[in-house]
């Protein structure tokens, strides 16, 4: 009685911790370690075409990402990656898939330092509620995770359509294609196996046949009826498996593999940038949610630039006395006032002066990316973006150790 009342308590101190439980809606989007995720695939202008949409109707994501120059020498290098959608299930069905205006099937390799500009085009399947991310999928790395957009599917799940045309001209749709004939072949075989396993299970088991085998009775364990069957067995089998891939070939004569290949698709042309940057050092201060940075800035061009935006791990840190386009950017990467500069005045054509760069916001620990100076690999790296006199947005990659300051 008493261990009954024990476990009872147990069981209702572990619901009550359950129900104090806040409700998860996150996908693991911020558990890749901060340094992969500032130093491989830099995300940015990451736009969704609207954040509701009815079933059957086209979401389109687009954006650009930039390899990181300083790729951690801990993990692989981007020999091959795959451009995805992380979402909760198959709530979306992915129609077309564009690298840098080609169409994109199969994985391709990235080049460091260069920069690809990506389309997709989903289409609505299951109403509801969902977090949406672009993200490339790199060969033994894993996924990178673009910034998400909880985007709402209206509608009715009945009436999504998924049908194409077939070379043949022949109309199927592909949500219940062939499917029918596969869960045929998976019942035959189960219903084979069981009808085995049932042949065997429905006489003694262990203990009387183990008595058997003890008296020297072993030759009556195994009948001549077990024997033909299994005899019929090992021949019906095979010809069943043999008919049916011969009946699929003469009825499907010309097929197409899956195909593996890579997709060479080669990265945005290089443009000359006129700014090049330095990070002379740099700090986390862990209390104040700031990252400070002494950059060198030489300005090559022949126009005055401006630091305007930094950003990393998909947060983006603005410089608000600048005019800069943050709309299509969900605000939980936003840090719409998160950079100051010192003196954030121009950099004439031909200069080269140290600023202080400060980025500082919540976002560092809500993003998870602050945990990078526990990492043993504690350099960040990111993209800052200056701006000329016309607007002209110039793009350079930064990366530098990360210091840590605790107060
Ligand atoms: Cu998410």
């Amino acid at each position: 009685m008493k261990l009954f009342k024990l476990l009872f308590l147990l069981l209702s101190v572990l619901s009550g911790l359950l129900l104090l439980t806040p409700l998860v809606s996150a996908h693991g989007e911020r558990s890749l370690e901060p340094f992969v995720r500032m130093r491989t695939v830099q995300w940015y202008d990451v736009k969704w075409s609207a954040n509701s949409v009815a079933v059957n109707d086209e979401l389109i994501i687009t954006g650009k990402v930039h390899v990181a120059e300083d790729w951690p020498n801990s993990i692989p290098k981007p020999e091959a990656a795959y451009l995805g959608v992380i979402a909760p299930g198959p709530v979306f069905l992915r129609k077309e898939r564009w690298i840098n205006g080609e169409a994109h099937l199969n994985s391709l390799p990235l080049k460091m330092g260069r920069d690809y500009e990506f389309k997709m085009k989903l289409k609505a399947r299951i109403p509801g509620r969902y977090h949406i991310h672009p993200s490339f999928n790199i060969i033994d790395t894993g996924n990178v995770a673009g910034p998400g957009l909880w985007v709402e599917i209206t509608g009715n799940a009945n009436a999504f359509t998924n049908t194409v045309e077939t070379v043949h001209g022949e109309t199927i749709d592909l949500e219940t294609y062939g499917t029918a004939n596969g869960v045929r072949w998976h019942m035959l075989w189960m219903i084979l196996g069981v009808a085995w396993l049932v042949w065997w299970v429905r006489r003694p088991l262990f203990i009387p046949r183990y008595a058997m085998v003890k008296n020297h009775e072993e030759d009556k364990l195994v009948t001549t009826t077990d024997k033909n069957l299994a005899k019929a067995i090992l021949v019906a089998v095979p010809v069943i498996v043999f008919s049916g891939y011969f009946m699929a070939t003469s009825q499907y004569p010309e097929t197409i593999p899956l195909q593996a290949s890579l997709d060479l698709i080669p990265p945005l042309p290089e443009q000359a940038s006129p700014v090049k940057a330095k990070v002379k050092r740099a700090v986390y201060n862990i209390p104040q949610r700031a990252m400070t940075m002494n950059v060198e800035i030489k300005n090559e061009g022949s126009k005055p630039l401006q630091i305007g935006e930094f950003t990393t791990g998909s947060v983006r840190f603005i410089n608000s006395t600048m005019d800069i386009d943050a709309s299509n950017t969900p605000t939980e990467y936003l840090a719409k006032n998160g950079l100051h500069i010192e003196p954030d005045n121009l950099i004439q054509p031909g200069e080269t002066k140290v600023v202080k760069v400060v980025a500082a916001d919540a976002a560092w620990e809500n993003e998870h990316l602050s945990s990078v100076i526990g990492d043993a690999d504690s350099r960040f790296g990111g993209l800052l973006f200056l701006f000329d006199d016309q607007g002209k947005r110039h793009l350079t990659s930064i990366s530098a150790p990360l210091i840590p300051e605790y107060k």
